[in-house]
């Protein structure tokens, strides 16, 4: 097959999670390990802050100008799942500006169980858990764990300190996802670190040769918005695919999940 590596434009990569799970980090961790060899560019989603995006800088793995935050300023999946406009623009401009990108890594707002990325906003994702969470949670399924491109498990350094059996977690994990591909990473085990290596390449070759065809891992599950406005002090809503059937809140509502 023809190069068309110019053709082709950036492999949209999302990695979601929940909150501290190590996203960021797993970012930094993929640009140190590809900055050489691949152009690349980061976005960050925080609600209010642009904390993720601060953090990539001063880790000093790639030109502080191809990390750029986007705050979603409401419900932090709104952003990478329903109006996803935002993400756009910044990923459009990114590519724009460092033209031609191989890579652009999305990081959306830590969150739940439940966060998925739109197929519209990025070709392949990962979700991020970790055995700090406890060895059950890649049990207990969802739409990241179950259909994401890829499940880490993370931070396995620490697993002798919570209890969690890497193997056991890993094995329920693929039982979950149907064989679906999971990593056990550690950001200090190099050949874990090799592996997410070569997993990105590998879909980057995928996605550029038209033979990886972006998944919806399904919409999230109905989760609790804390909402003082509300008589009852909150109210559940679903990212259903019918955006008029799931009012959001206007913008500065406080959020809680
Ligand atoms: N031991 C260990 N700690 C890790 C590893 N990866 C990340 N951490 C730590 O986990 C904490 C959270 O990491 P982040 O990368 O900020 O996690 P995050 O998912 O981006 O967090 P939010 O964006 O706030 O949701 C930090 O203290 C990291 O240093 C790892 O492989 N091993
Ligand atoms: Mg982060």
């Amino acid at each position: 097959m023809a190069d068309n590596t110019a053709s082709v434009r950036a492999l949209r990569l999302g990695v979601a999670g929940p909150v501290g799970t190590g996203k960021s980090s797993l970012i930094a961790t993929i640009c140190r390990a590809l900055a050489g060899e691949l152009r690349l560019g980061v976005i960050t989603n925080d609600i209010y802050t642009d904390e993720d995006a601060r953090f990539l800088r001063s880790a000093g793995v790639l030109e502080p100008e191809r990390i750029r935050a986007v705050e979603t300023g409401a419900c932090p999946h709104t952003a990478i799942r329903d109006d996803i406009t935002a993400n756009l623009l910044a990923a459009e401009d990114l590519e724009r500006d460092f033209s031609p990108l191989d890579v652009v890594l999305i990081e959306s707002g830590g969150d739940n169980l439940t966060a998925t990325f739109s197929p519209a906003l990025v070709d392949a994702q990962l979700f991020v858990l970790d055995v700090a969470g406890g060895g059950d949670v890649a049990r207990k399924g969802g739409p990241g764990i179950g259909r994401a491109d890829l499940l880490v498990v993370n931070k396995t350094d620490l697993a002798p300190y919570v209890g969690v059996d890497v193997p056991e977690m890993v094995a329920d994990a693929l039982l979950a996802r149907e064989g679906r591909p999971v990593l056990a990473l550690s950001r200090s085990d190099a050949d874990s670190v090799a592996e997410l290596r070569l997993w990105v390449l590998g879909m980057l070759e995928a996605h550029r040769r038209g033979t990886h065809v972006p998944q919806d891992p399904g919409p999230m599950a109905p989760h609790f918005h804390a909402d003082e406005e509300h008589p009852d002090g909150g109210y559940v809503h679903s990212h259903a695919e019918d955006a008029d059937t799931h009012p959001h809140p206007h913008a500065g509502a406080s959020h809680g999940h």
